[in-house]
């Protein structure tokens, strides 16, 4: 039996064992979730969350990898949570990758955790969200999110973060592909990596003038910065810091970052409660009620939106 209680406590605590096994009881949806949601509650709103999203390729997980490092040398408790299945993170990389990941390895103030990005019920759009709580009660004071920037969920929880980053690499034809995935628009610090390679310089230039084809901006708009890095030595890692923290204090002054967090709230509200009501309609295959209105519906007698929402009224009554 898992005493829910007990897990949060030493999750706070910051007992990695603890940590890893509340983000497992969002992953298999456990009954318990509810509980464990409800007690972590109080300890979260603290975290701030960076999402890094670009092609597969780009260098995500050497850059988050390089970021533990430099969040670690200013002391701070970090959290990762890696929403690409290939991401040597989740074990499934070369293993250079897995050997750099090491450094974090032993680290108790890193948190790392990857989560499968398929065969979630409801799927990421709840799943990575509460995974985050779970860090942010732990007490990572940054979680970083490596999510790869192809399909709409994996981009949707990058976009859901405090800030998200969007990686692009020379030579990979990045900016066309970018603008055509729509990660472009949700970029609030643009990282061309390798810049140790040809073309980096022209990269850059193409997405500069890309981002300037935008609307025009208005005075204390945010102007996403484009810093070139070689994440693979670390370089242009503390430049990406530094946009970041500057990021983060325009969120605060303008009011966004709080701004941000209830439009996630919002729309974690909207796929629990979406989840659920999937969840209790499918008990109701086979069931008297939705067999009799079906019927209805087939002869005729009622029209398939009436029927929904006798079916949904049914569901909320109680
Ligand atoms: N030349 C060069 N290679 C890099 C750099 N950063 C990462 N790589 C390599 O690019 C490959 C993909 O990196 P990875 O971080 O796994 O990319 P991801 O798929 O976006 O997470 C790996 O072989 C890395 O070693 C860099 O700055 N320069
Ligand atoms: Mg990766």
């Amino acid at each position: 039996m898992i005493d829910v209680a007990t897990l949060v406590e030493q999750a706070r605590a910051g007992r990695p064992r603890a940590v890893a096994r509340l983000i497992t009881l969002v992953e298999n949806a456990a009954p318990q979730l509810r509980e464990a949601m409800a007690a972590l509650a109080p300890y979260t709103g603290r975290a701030y969350t960076v999402g890094l999203t670009g092609s597969p390729g780009v260098g995500k997980s050497t850059s988050t990898s390089a970021l533990v490092s430099a969040y670690r040398r200013l002391g701070k408790r970090v959290g990762v949570l890696a929403v690409d299945p290939s991401s040597p993170f989740s074990g499934g990389a070369l293993l250079g990758d897995r050997v750099r990941m090491q450094d974090h390895a032993t680290d108790p103030e890193v948190f790392i955790r990857s989560m499968a990005t398929r065969g979630h019920l409801g799927g990421l759009s709840w799943t990575a969200p509460q995974a985050l709580r779970v860090l942010d009660a732990a007490g990572c004071e940054v979680i970083l999110v490596e999510t790869v920037g192809v399909g709409q969920s994996e981009v949707e929880v990058a976009a859901q973060a405090d800030t998200t980053v969007v990686l692009l690499a020379p030579g990979m034809g990045d900016g066309i592909q970018a603008a055509k995935a729509g990660i472009l628009e949700i970029g609030d610090v643009f990282v061309v990596n390798k810049a140790d390679r040809d073309g980096a310089d022209a990269t850059a230039r193409e997405l500069n003038h890309m981002l300037g084809l935008g609307e025009a901006r208005e005075a204390g708009d945010w102007r996403p910065p484009i810093v070139k890095t070689v994440a693979a030595r670390g370089e242009g890692v503390d430049e990406v810091v530094e946009a970041l923290e500057k990021h983060r204090a325009w969120l605060e002054e303008h009011g966004e970052l709080a701004a941000r967090r209830r439009r996630r709230a919002a729309e974690e509200i909207e796929a629990i409660a979406l989840a659920e009501l999937r969840a209790r309609i499918g008990d109701l295959r086979g069931d008297r009620h939705l067999a009799v209105l079906a019927e209805r519906v087939a002869e005729g007698a009622l029209d398939p939106y009436g029927a929904a929402d006798e079916l949904v009224a049914g569901l909320t009554r109680g």
